[in-house]
């Protein structure tokens, strides 16, 4: 059959037969824009969509084989261990170790970044399953990523993570629920990808994302508003008015309590998701390196914007330990600029 007959079939069986895989497109976007590289990084990202699988295949088994519950030990910041998160943990470290392109990681799971042996030129950080809270009621949860290339005089260590958001190289997250989904980018955009299982590939479903400038929703846990500052409870009251540009009507409130599904919703739908530093602790309760970072780099990739609660931009923040945490206000680039308006000129 001639390419012209073949396309004509494969249209009438309502068949794809050119799709983009992750494997592929990474190797077209190293083609692309650095011809002359090594490979290291797609060979690390090639390693981390391995890491995604598995943990996929864990999550959606996790009912079958019992992997739901405690698992006695504590993390480095004190919470009680879900099972997955320890098995999401130990994925993670044998991908990232046995891709030999990884010298330094950072883990929400442990408190001490660790140092593989090797020649690795690549630290990442991540939270191998942020969101564990709700895996019990089936709600979606995610592992979110930063990588940053190891400084050119660096044999691995802390310094190579201490490091602005803005060095970053790469970052995103994978979405476990329904269906597994990864946000990328490299510093040239976002393209969302979907796991069809059956192939066992990530599949560009979403070249280029962009998310909208405005969409009047708010996500952010308001049973912290009583140890909120003046402004943010100002700020909060107002998206709850009736909104000119609405017709009369006020914003949505949407918070699913798990980072990577309120973020997914305000890449694809617009808003703004928040979690503040309250007047209590003085603290954010989410984390620099692998929460704040990551979802900072994709969000302004997108097209929006993401502040801490002073209005600073997050990718500027210089962390001084690997698991400090700060404020963060992020989402439409409209919609963070007007909450920017009701901060308190220094
Ligand atoms: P975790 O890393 O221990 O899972 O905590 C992070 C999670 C985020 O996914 C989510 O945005 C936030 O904690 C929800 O916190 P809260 O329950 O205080 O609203
Ligand atoms: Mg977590």
């Amino acid at each position: 059959m001639t390419e012209a007959a073949n396309d004509t079939v494969s249209k009438q069986m309502d068949v794809e037969t050119d799709i983009i895989t992750l494997t592929r497109f990474i190797l077209q976007e190293q083609q692309k824009t650095a011809p002359n590289a090594t490979g290291e990084l797609s060979l690390l990202l090639n390693s981390l969509q391995f890491a995604f699988k598995f943990i996929a295949h864990n999550i959606r088994r996790a009912e079958l084989v019992n992997l739901i519950g405690v698992s006695g030990t504590a993390n480095s910041t004190g919470d009680v261990q879900k099972k997955l998160d320890v098995i999401g943990d130990e994925i993670f470290i044998n991908a990232m170790k046995s891709s030999n392109n990884v010298k330094v990681l950072v883990s929400e799971e442990q408190e001490d970044l660790i140092i593989f042996e090797g020649g690795g030129r690549y630290a990442v950080c991540t939270d191998p399953i942020d969101g564990s809270s709700n895996i019990d009621a089936g709600v979606s949860v995610g592992t979110i990523f930063g990588i940053y290339r190891l400084r050119d005089d660096s044999n691995g260590s802390i310094n190579d993570v201490l490091r602005k958001g803005t060095e970053m190289v790469a970052a995103g997250y994978t979405m476990y629920g329904a269906s597994a989904h990864l946000m990328l980018t490299t510093g040239t955009g976002v393209n969302g990808f979907t796991l069809d299982t059956n192939l066992g590939e990530f599949i560009l479903t979403q070249p280029d994302l962009k998310i909208p400038e405005h969409r009047a929703i708010y996500s952010v846990n308001e049973g912290n508003s009583y140890y909120w500052p003046d402004y943010v409870k100002n700020y909060i009251a107002d998206l709850k008015k009736p909104q000119d540009s609405l017709k009369g009507k006020p914003y949505s409130a949407r918070y699913i309590g798990s980072m990577v599904a309120d973020i997914h919703r305000t890449l694809l739908y617009g808003g703004i998701f928040s979690y503040p530093a309250d007047t209590k602790s003085k603290n954010g309760k989410l984390r620099i390196l692998y929460e704040c970072f990551p979802m900072a780099m994709l969000l302004e990739q997108a097209g929006g914007r993401a502040v801490t609660d002073k209005g600073e931009r997050i990718l500027d923040i210089l962390p001084k330990g690997i698991h400090d945490k700060s404020g963060i206000w992020l989402g439409s680039k409209g919609e963070v600029d007007r909450f920017e308006s009701y901060i308190p000129k220094a």
